[in-house]
């Protein structure tokens, strides 16, 4: 396929902060898309480029856009790309740096997103089948929904605090029904929230869960069980958390609330929440480079439930291999915008998968209207994702792709629905 064109211009993302979008033009159209941009980012991402000037506080992305404009533009304008490995070796050596500090991850990502929305249309695939035919996954999935329905840390304004609190609506046969009672279960989260604490408490975060005035997580988990369980959903709908510990961790002591915890004593406040409520996965629960903490972590969980690794792996396989060996945690968090490239993200999704990791597609904090992780996560096949709560268009916007692309495979009677157990 020739590229004809490229081009990228800044936009604004959920939180009115500058972000890139790309533009490829070939003989068939023209395909856009967005980067994502994270809150509470983990110190081993590849780089986001930020202009660091007086616009927008510094955030603007008009660097990164001129090096698409004039660096990308310039090696790969007018010429045939094979493939997404091809255009994505193409962007890596341009950049030749191992963070993307050169150009900027947001400039390569865009880049190589928009480009595999153009492979598909010239294959004449959806997006989902071209990201199947990339990752050689022939298995589309539906994924379970993890809703996060409580927002805290750095996507609320709380620094020690637990960042998310999500239901997972595992107990379902379709993405349709699960995502109903998730939605069901979340309004009347919001009514009861109302009623104890008044509507300020129904108040929205970065990812649309309610940000109340709850201190204590046990009071909080209490809370949505009791949603659950009113909405007539209990022990289908399940509960998992994104504690982001890298925020609260200083000098080796981890503060959560009023408590201050060593790594062991963490683990141990982690094995209580879980025997108390219905918690089956637990991300971030160490710091990015606490590995002898996620250890025992996973040794005392690992088990029982998922231990999921963000700011610790980064989609980044080189961590991954460490983690692998390290048995530091059982499932990959899956951020395109953390490692770049669409080839790296499938490549890190591919290497979790073939040593029996479960693997979660996941958004941003701060999001667009584009979508293309909604296909991604069905692509793949891994059956699990995490776009935040059923409110604000920059994550409904992603639920609807995943409504639209669930019709078209209930259509040709091939719709599976769901990762591997936890
Ligand atoms: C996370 C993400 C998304 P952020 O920590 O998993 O929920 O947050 O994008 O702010 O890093
Ligand atoms: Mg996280």
């Amino acid at each position: 396929m020739k590229i004809e064109n490229v081009k990228a211009r800044q936009v604004l993302d959920s939180r009115g902060n500058p972000t890139v979008e790309a533009e490829i033009s070939t003989s068939k159209d023209s395909f856009r898309a967005i980067v994502p941009s994270g809150a509470s980012t983990g110190k081993h991402e590849a780089l986001e480029m930020r202009d660091g000037e007086k616009a927008y506080s510094g955030k603007g992305v008009l660097k990164a856009v001129s090096n698409v404009n004039s660096f990308i533009a310039k090696e790969i304008n007018g010429k045939k790309f094979a493939s997404q490995k091809e255009l994505d070796s193409a962007l890596l050596s341009l950049d030749g740096t191992e963070n993307k500090s050169k150009l900027g991850a947001n400039a390569l990502l865009g880049v190589s997103m928009a480009f595999t929305r153009a492979l598909a249309v010239e294959n004449n695939l959806e997006l989902f089948e071209q990201i199947g035919e990339i990752s050689k996954n022939k298995n589309f999935v539906l994924p379970v929904p993890q809703l996060n329905v409580l927002n805290g840390g750095k996507h609320a304004g709380k620094e020690s605090d637990i960042q998310e609190h999500m239901l997972f609506p595992i107990g379902f046969d379709s993405f349709s029904e699960a995502l109903q009672a998730g939605t069901e279960t979340y309004h009347l989260l919001k009514k009861k929230l109302k009623a104890k604490y008044g509507a300020q408490a129904t108040l929205l975060g970065d990812e649309g869960g309610f940000v109340p005035p709850i201190g204590n997580v046990n009071d909080r988990l209490e809370l949505m069980l009791s949603a659950v369980e009113e909405a007539g959903y209990a022990g289908k709908i399940k509960i998992g958390l994104d504690c982001a510990s890298s925020e609260f961790l200083n000098n080796g002591k981890y503060s959560v609330g009023e408590k201050t915890f060593s790594s062991g004593e963490l683990v141990d406040f982690y094995a209580e929440l879980v025997d108390k409520f219905d918690i089956v996965s637990i991300e971030d629960g160490m710091g990015e480079d606490d590995w002898e903490g996620w250890s025992a972590l996973t040794k005392s969980l690992g088990e029982a439930i998922q231990i999921v690794g963000d700011d610790l792996l980064v989609t980044n396989v080189t961590r991954i291999k460490k983690a692998l060996a390290e048995k530091s945690c059982n499932s990959l968090l899956l951020k395109v915008n953390q490692i770049g490239t669409v080839t790296e993200a499938i490549d890190a999704s591919n290497l979790a998968k073939s040593n029996d990791w479960s693997v979660v597609v996941s958004h941003r904090s701060g999001e667009t209207e584009d979508a293309f992780i909604s296909d991604l996560v069905v692509g793949l096949g891994t059956g699990q994702s995490k776009f935040g709560a059923t409110a604000r268009s920059e994550r409904i916007a992603k639920y609807n792709q995943l409504l639209r692309i669930e019709e078209k495979l209930n259509e040709s009677g091939s719709c599976v629905f769901g990762g591997k157990t936890f």
